[in-house]
């Protein structure tokens, strides 16, 4: 008898797992069948081709490995694989939910910032280096020169590295609360210098980040509503990626928001064993919008689907991190060479 309980308590669990997944893929596709016309006017419709294809690349770069559980289960199981780019809905319905528990909780508990690498830059500096829309030179100490950052939650632009703060985006206290309390050391550790899933740490104005603090997006979502959908996409990247809970707020707050984020998808990357280690460069925050009317006077409108500033100096493709991107006359860089409207072509 022991034995009999015992077997349905393990499997009945992810019989309804299975199915709760199939019927979210199920709608999921359903919604995607239908969101173009729904789309319109939304914050990111007007550029979402570059938001999906920056996410589309960094699936790619992701390298998915060939699916384990391709084998008899296959059929049956509608769990992503890794690597994966998915409608946040399917994402979404993959964490659980509980209450939070703070009990415990320190900041110190979750080192960073590590140099993982050991190249002289720490997570901090990596982060800032990735995402430059003006790459900084590195010298001695990895201190940064030349380089220029667009926040990713306000639209703000900085030319001063110190000036930025580097957010987690499912902030330390928030991930304690909802699960890596239980967790090793060295597991939160990784967590908070996390490189290997670009939509981890973002760059962002000190502003933006006091606001934002330890709150979830029940509580605060990005100033810049076109940073919206792929604020909300990497929150929920990320408590999947660590195998974080939500809170029935917060989960009835993403279930409503992303209604509006249907073309938006995020790789499903869940974090590796204890022994991943991180190297992989952190890819740019995909460009959610136009940022050229961000008031900062530092993204030239004639690059609307990016953010680049207008001359002085005169920037060539070398230097700037953006590809394949709109570019309206007077192009003041000339980065539309062949004068067909893309600039920096790869
Ligand atoms: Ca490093
Ligand atoms: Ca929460």
């Amino acid at each position: 008898m022991p034995g009999v309980s015992q077997s349905r308590t393990v499997k009945r669990p992810w019989l309804w797992i299975g199915l709760i997944v199939a019927v979210l893929l199920v709608a999921a596709t359903l919604a995607g069948a239908r969101s173009p016309a729904s789309r319109a006017g939304s914050p990111s419709a007007g550029t979402a081709a570059p938001a999906s294809g920056s996410i589309a690349r960094a699936s790619a770069d992701a390298s998915p490995s060939p699916n384990p559980s391709a084998g008899p289960s296959a059929g049956l199981s509608a769990s992503p694989l890794p690597g994966t780019g998915e409608p946040l809905a399917t994402l979404l319905g993959m964490l659980r939910i509980a209450p939070e528990d703070r009990i415990g909780y320190s900041r110190s508990l979750f080192v960073h910032w590590i140099d993982a690498d050991g190249d002289g830059c720490d997570t901090r500096h990596e982060v800032l280096i990735a995402e430059a829309i003006v790459k900084a030179k590195v010298g001695p100490r990895c201190a940064l020169s030349g380089g220029r950052w667009r926040s990713l939650y306000d639209g703000l632009a900085f030319t001063d590295p110190s000036k930025l703060h580097i957010d987690h985006v499912v902030a330390l206290a928030e991930a304690w609360d909802s699960g890596a309390s239980a967790w090793t050391p060295n597991r939160r550790m990784r967590f908070a210098n996390d490189l290997d899933a670009w939509f981890a740490l973002i760059a962002v104005s000190g502003s933006s980040n006091q606001g934002k603090s330890d709150k979830d997006p029940a509580d605060w979502l990005p100033p810049a509503a076109s940073d919206e959908c792929p604020f909300l996409g990497a929150w929920i990247a990320t408590k999947v990626r660590w195998d974080l809970a939500v809170d029935q707020r917060e989960h009835d707050a993403l279930s409503t928001d992303i209604a509006e984020c249907a073309a938006t998808t995020m790789p499903y990357l869940p974090a590796g064993s204890e022994g991943e280690t991180g190297g992989e460069t952190p890819t740019p925050w995909p460009s959610g919008g136009p940022t050229g009317s961000d008031g900062s006077g530092l993204c030239d409108p004639v690059y609307p689907t990016v953010c680049i500033p207008p001359p002085p100096p005169d920037l060539d493709c070398g230097e700037i991190a953006f590809r394949n991107f709109k570019v309206l006359p007077p192009d003041p860089h000339r980065f539309d060479g062949d004068g067909d409207g893309v600039g920096c072509e790869t």
